[in-house]
């Protein structure tokens, strides 16, 4: 918090700006000097606690800053305006620009959380011990989908498997190849084809989503070892990770390359979610529903549907067929 405090400060205008007013935190500048502010700059949010945000400024240095009153508060990610403060290491942000996606999940409590802003690509991490799961799979890619945000497959501790082992996951893996979703098999500990990944992620903000102890925060700090980056061994106990990572936080992998880790989800419920967005998060089976005889043909056993003749032809895979038609017919419920 500013130290000096003034009983009734001018309020400082933020003229220009082509957001809507929702979009525009309102920067009640009544616990700062306003003369004690610096001149207006761009930078980024890298994360965020409460009612403060930290903003990472051209040169990437991070400015604690402060949020007032916000109506809506910026996630990780957002490009925003801020100002410093006078003699201090902080700030206050002034706006944020409208952005292009906004990536939200679901909480255990059937919330909505805003989780990142202008990520066009979700990194989606798999890893062997934790049980690789198609059910899950789907479910993360009918939420991207969802979200109209790519993503791609990437099976981390590539380093565990024996041959067979690798074999197999890469057979189970095809279908998602041929439906279209790029896959990547990589060993983030000891980085194991991480710079053949990183030379595609150039120019992007992504996200790297997955189950706690999938190694997230690991292929981090693989790629920046300066960085005291937290991880942990996924428990003897459960089997299950350990929920390591407790904030989304944005990386700067070079001038225009930012990853942001997020923390495990325990819970992945779609109940947020309609009958269109399940249809929609299915790819394969959403294009061969044009040929349907009904328009709303869910494809459970509509007389013309060009679905079910498609996996009777054995077009689509058995695997997501079931998941499709589990998710259709019961959308909203929870599920771990
Ligand atoms: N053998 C092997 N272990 C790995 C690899 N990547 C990560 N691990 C281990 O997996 C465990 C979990 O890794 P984290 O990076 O903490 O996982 P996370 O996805 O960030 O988990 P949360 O923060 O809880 O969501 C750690 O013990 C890592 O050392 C890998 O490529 N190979
Ligand atoms: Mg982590
Ligand atoms: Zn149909």
């Amino acid at each position: 918090m500013g130290k000096k405090r003034k009983q009734h400060p001018k309020k400082k205008k933020n003229a220009e700006g082509s957001l809507s007013k929702e979009n525009r935190p309102e920067v009640e500048t009544g616990l700062i000097e306003t003369e004690s502010l610096g001149p207006e700059e761009q930078g980024i949010v890298i994360s965020r606690f409460g009612q403060q945000v930290d903003i990472a400024d051209q040169n990437f240095n991070t400015i604690r800053c402060f949020l007032r009153r916000a109506k809506e508060v910026p996630v990780v990610g957002d490009k925003a305006t801020f100002q410093r403060q006078d003699k201090l290491d902080t700030g206050v942000l002034v706006r944020f620009e409208e952005r292009t996606s906004l990536l939200k999940r679901p909480t255990p409590h059937h919330g909505i959380k805003p989780v990142a802003a202008n990520i066009d690509l979700v990194a989606l991490l798999l890893a062997p011990e934790l049980g690789f799961s198609e059910m899950l799979l789907d479910r993360y890619l009918v939420a991207a989908e969802s979200s109209n945000i790519p993503v791609w497959l990437i099976f981390n501790k590539w380093d565990l498997l024996d041959k067979e082992e690798k074999a197999e996951i890469q057979r189970r893996l095809k279908t998602y190849q041929d439906i279209g979703y790029p896959i990547y098999f990589i060993s983030a500990k000891h980085g194991d084809q991480v710079s053949e990944l990183v030379k595609e992620l150039r120019g992007k903000q992504l996200l790297l989503a997955g189950q706690s102890g999938v190694g997230k925060s690991t292929l981090i700090k693989y790629l920046f070892p300066e960085l005291d980056v937290a991880t942990a061994d996924i428990s003897e106990n459960s089997g299950l990770g350990t929920h390591t990572t407790t904030a989304s936080r944005l990386y700067r992998l070079d001038e225009d390359t930012f990853l942001v880790d997020s923390p495990g989800v325990r819970e992945f419920g779609l109940w947020h979610l309609e009958d269109h967005d399940i249809q929609q998060g299915f790819v394969e089976i959403y294009k061969l529903a044009q040929d349907c005889k009904f328009r709303d043909c869910k494809h459970i056993k509509e007389p013309g549907c060009a679905v079910l003749k498609a996996a009777e032809r054995g077009d689509i895979a058995p695997s997501r067929m079931k998941n499709y038609h589990h998710l259709i017919q019961n959308y909203d419920q929870q599920f771990s």
